[in-house]
């Protein structure tokens, strides 16, 4: 079981560089394959900032949580992803649906509530989903995915497939009754689940230290039996690294295991929540910003390494902005969904006759 020194011992620090590029996980990246995790990472940030203009021009209704600060998780862990894995995760979604290859259209279009979106435009900014990717959405309820994580995983168990489900949840989630639940489960029935704790430090405007009675979220694991370890979020190559060993341990050993990130939002709780100066500091912002802002550690690496010149992430930079304002225009363009939109794919196991709604095993294909 881990103890305190395995804290230390699995996280890394900010500026020591080369380490985590240098173990295979990474070692391994062609150029072209670090410039998609780059062009991914820019990609993610330029659509949310598209889609704040859009919601402050009133374009969007609802909720949106942007997930700018954390790119590099989402992107880092997606890219691990093998033919059986699984992703699933809260209401802080954009990130994690673009780095599954969702398209900017298809996403930007649900924001603003239309057909062409991802969810009929019915789910909006929680509610991506993409299942023919393995990306279980977008849910709004605190902790809510922690079990159905845990269900995706006891899927691949059940037929035989080597795989494993990832769940992502924030620092707020852990607190959790339903995640402690669930992780008493997985650990008694052995199922290759990775929680992914993002822990960007705040709930809404709660801090860690006014939430949490310990540091170390990942550590509570060890009440359950279950292998965990922590690792900065900034540095895709960090990320990649510490993932690849979680995902790996659940898939070669049937268990879970807990990996707690230590990442950062740059804005608000939600675009709702104007006063996020007011439970933080300016300094305390703009410090994440220039010491560990996701996008300039991996163009510092990359411009190091050749990947990258200033002139190519230039022109990087101008296509995808301008992909992201094209899905605004795709967005804009496109139709509400009909009225008769209204009462289907609500409950569409349920609502649709099947052999398995006879035989009381609706989610599973036999
Ligand atoms: C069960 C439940 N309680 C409360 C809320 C309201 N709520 C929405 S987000 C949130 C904070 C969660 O913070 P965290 O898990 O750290 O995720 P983050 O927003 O930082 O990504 C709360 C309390 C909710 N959606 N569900
Ligand atoms: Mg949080």
């Amino acid at each position: 079981m881990p103890t305190k020194q395995a804290v230390k011992k699995s996280t890394g620090k900010s500026g020591s560089t080369k380490k985590f590029e240098a173990e295979a996980i990474n070692k391994k990246l062609s150029k072209s394959e670090k410039l998609k995790l780059y062009k991914k990472i820019v990609a993610i940030r330029r659509f949310e900032e598209r889609s704040l203009q859009a919601y402050n021009q009133g374009k969007i209704g609802g909720f949106l949580h942007l997930y700018i600060g954390q790119e590099a998780v989402a992107t880092g862990i997606v890219s691990l992803m093998e033919e059986n894995d699984h992703i699933i995760t809260a209401y802080r979604d954009h990130g994690h649906a673009l780095a599954v290859g969702m398209t900017m259209n298809e996403c930007m279009a649900e924001l603003y509530g239309k057909y062409t979106g991802c969810s009929k435009g019915k789910g909006g900014s929680m509610h991506y989903f993409a299942p023919d990717k393995r990306y279980w959405g977008g849910h709004g309820i605190v902790a809510g995915q922690t079990p159905l994580g845990a269900g995706l995983a006891f899927a691949l168990k059940y037929k035989g497939l080597k795989g494993c489900a990832v769940c992502f949840l924030g620092d707020g989630a852990v607190n959790q009754g339903s995640f402690m639940e669930t992780l008493n489960l997985v650990s008694l029935w052995g199922i290759p689940v990775v929680y992914v704790i993002e822990n960007n430090g705040y709930s809404m405007g709660t801090s860690l230290k006014r939430s949490s009675a310990e540091e170390s979220l990942a550590k509570r694991g060890e009440a359950f039996g279950i292998e965990w370890s922590t690792c900065e979020g900034h540095d895709i190559f960090e990320v990649r690294s510490a993932a690849n060993k979680a995902m790996t341990y659940a898939r070669d050993n049937l268990k879970p295991y807990i990996l707690e990130i230590r990442t950062y939002r740059y804005r608000g709780h939600s675009v709702a929540d104007a006063n996020h100066e007011k439970y933080r500091t300016k300094e305390e912002i703009e410090n994440y910003k220039k010491n560990k802002d996701p996008i300039n550690v991996l163009k510092t690496k990359l411009l190091a390494d050749k990947t990258l010149t200033e002139a190519s992430a230039k022109e990087i930079d101008r296509e995808i902005k301008a992909e992201a304002e094209a899905s605004a225009k795709f967005a804009e363009e496109s139709p509400y969904p009909p009225k008769s939109e209204i009462t289907t794919d609500v409950y569409w196991t349920v609502d649709n006759d099947s052999d398995n709604q006879l035989k009381g095993t609706y989610f599973f294909n036999d």
